[in-house]
């Protein structure tokens, strides 16, 4: 590794190339502009780092007592919706647009990030790269990361033999956070620490860290999902293969078109800005210095819940209960009653709503877009184009629901299916490889900035009801 550093700095010059740059307010545009032909993320970003917390800095000193908003009652009380409360260099969410990925949205992406073959979906290790530095990188880049990852994949086999020590019957999230955390036996963060590091160097160990989880989370997923569902025998990676695909092959799964699918999977579940569940919970938790797989394992636990990453899991099995009940070819009449039964047995609909986006989940769309270039016959695909049409009047109906739009959620489960990964129990565990990219991209960030301990003041009802009695007669 060391050594492969030092081969690609010597090796790197300066060259000029035209390549598309996110700006700082988020649009995209067409640079002439000198880049580094290094190969190598770290050397790459340790260039990076120097000026980002100098602009940080600066932030700080020029802006630090400017007001970004009111903090109300209804936002302490309501999950602290709209209160901007955490730098998150990443990705940002606009609630109408969606995400983008250091400016870039996903069909801007899908453009210009490199792929395994023409017109084909983006490779992960291209996001990767673009959420570290900001820079979309060339196919070299790409494929140099490619190897690096597969030289840092090997898993220990005490991680395999704890999850054995779990019933089978345990839920993949569970059987998978317990191999991450498995890993973390191995953590460079914390040796670092225990030695004494100094904080300016926290990143580095961070980046190690994070490198090496992202590296080894497939083989760890693909365990478990052979365990459970398969015969348990290890499909080891292929050399000749990038991440997504060979997350694909380990699992079992080896058509090209599956493989396609899962480098676009990887890409759109990687990052979603700070405030989520998973990608805040990982934060705030590496804010007391744990290291990136003690945090990312703490961001697996929240994204296993049902209203955040297990809801792909609920919307495929809430389809093919749909199925079993009503028949693929149900009309839309019989879906809005099956709708409206499940909302007035106390539950919601999987896959529809968010806290933050006000419009359809643009990863809902581009998901939509590869199964009607692949599979537009495929009867649970149309089932999902139905749900389309049917859902959103019945939530704005409701009254209270903010949006009735379809999430990221509502499409992933079909796609999957089709191409044979038909256990939807599993479904979350790809999701939190994937949230692994955006995560630990963040946390090396967070260390490199050299971001606080997050310690969010709290209070009590009957501290808000004297505070807004006072504010009241005031
Ligand atoms: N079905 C039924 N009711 C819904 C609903 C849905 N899909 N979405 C929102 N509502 C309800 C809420 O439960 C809430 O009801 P109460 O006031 O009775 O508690 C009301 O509408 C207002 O909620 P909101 O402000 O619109 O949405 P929130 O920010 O509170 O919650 C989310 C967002 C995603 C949890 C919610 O829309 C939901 O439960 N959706 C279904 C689960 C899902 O798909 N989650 C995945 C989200 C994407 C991800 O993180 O992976």
């Amino acid at each position: 590794m060391v050594l492969f550093r030092g081969l690609s700095r010597l090796s790197s010059t300066l060259r000029s190339r035209t390549v598309q740059q996110p700006n700082n307010l988020g649009s995209v545009r067409w640079l002439q502009m000198q880049t580094s032909t290094d190969l190598d993320l770290h050397s790459q970003l340790k260039e990076l780092i120097p000026e980002q917390q100098e602009r940080l800095k600066k932030i700080r000193s020029d802006y630090g007592k400017v007001q970004l908003g009111n903090i109300t009652t209804d936002m302490v009380i309501g999950g602290m919706r709209g209160m901007v409360g955490l730098l998150w260099e990443t990705s940002l969410l606009d609630p109408e647009e969606g995400i983008r990925f250091r400016g870039l949205s996903i069909p801007e992406c899908q453009k210009v990030l490199p792929a395994a073959q023409p017109d084909g979906e983006p490779l992960p290790e291209g996001l990767l790269w673009l959420l570290l530095t900001g820079k979309v990188p060339s196919k070299e880049q790409v494929n140099a990361l490619s190897k690096e990852l597969r030289d840092r994949a090997a898993v220990p086999d005490y991680a395999f033999k704890a999850i054995d020590a779990l019933p089978v019957s345990a839920h993949p999230m569970t059987q998978f956070t317990t191999g991450v955390m498995a890993l973390q036996v191995q953590s460079e963060f914390q040796k670092a620490y225990d030695q004494g590091i100094h904080k300016s160097k926290y990143w580095e160990p961070t980046f190690e860290d994070s490198l090496n989880l992202i590296a080894r989370l497939p083989a760890v997923a693909a365990y478990v999902y052979r365990r459970i569902f398969k015969d348990g025998k290890i499909i080891p990676m292929d050399d000749s293969l990038d991440y997504g695909a060979n997350f694909s092959h380990m699992l079992g799964f080896d058509d090209p078109k599956m493989h396609e699918l899962m480098r676009l999977y990887v890409t759109i579940h990687s990052d979603h800005e700070g405030g989520n569940v998973s990608a805040h919970t990982g934060h705030l938790v590496a804010s007391a210095l744990s290291d990136p797989y003690l945090s990312f394992a703490a961001a697996l636990n929240g994204l296993a819940g049902p209203l955040h990453g297990l809801a792909n899991q609920e919307v495929l099995l809430w389809i093919k209960s749909v199925v079993e009940e009503c028949g693929e070819n149900i009309s839309k009449d019989q879906l809005k009653d099956y709708v409206w039964k499940t909302l007035n047995s106390g539950k919601v609909v999987p896959g529809f709503g968010h806290g933050v986006l006000r419009k359809t989940d643009p990863r809902y769309m581009c998901q939509r877009e590869f199964a009607l270039k692949h599979l537009p016959k495929d009867p649970l695909f149309q089932l999902v184009s139905k749900l389309y049409d049917v859902v959103p009047p019945i939530l704005t109906e409701l009254g209270k629901v903010k949006n009735p739009w379809p999430n990221v959620d509502a499409h992933s489960g079909v796609l999957l299916n089709y191409y044979g990964l038909t256990e939807a129990r599993y479904y979350t565990v790809l999701f939190g490889v994937s949230r692994s990219i955006g995560i630990c991209s963040q946390l090396i960030w967070d260390r490199a900035l050299g971001l606080p301990l997050e310690r969010p003041k709290s209070v009590t009802m009957e501290w808000l009801e004297n505070h807004c009695k006072k504010a009241a007669a005031a």
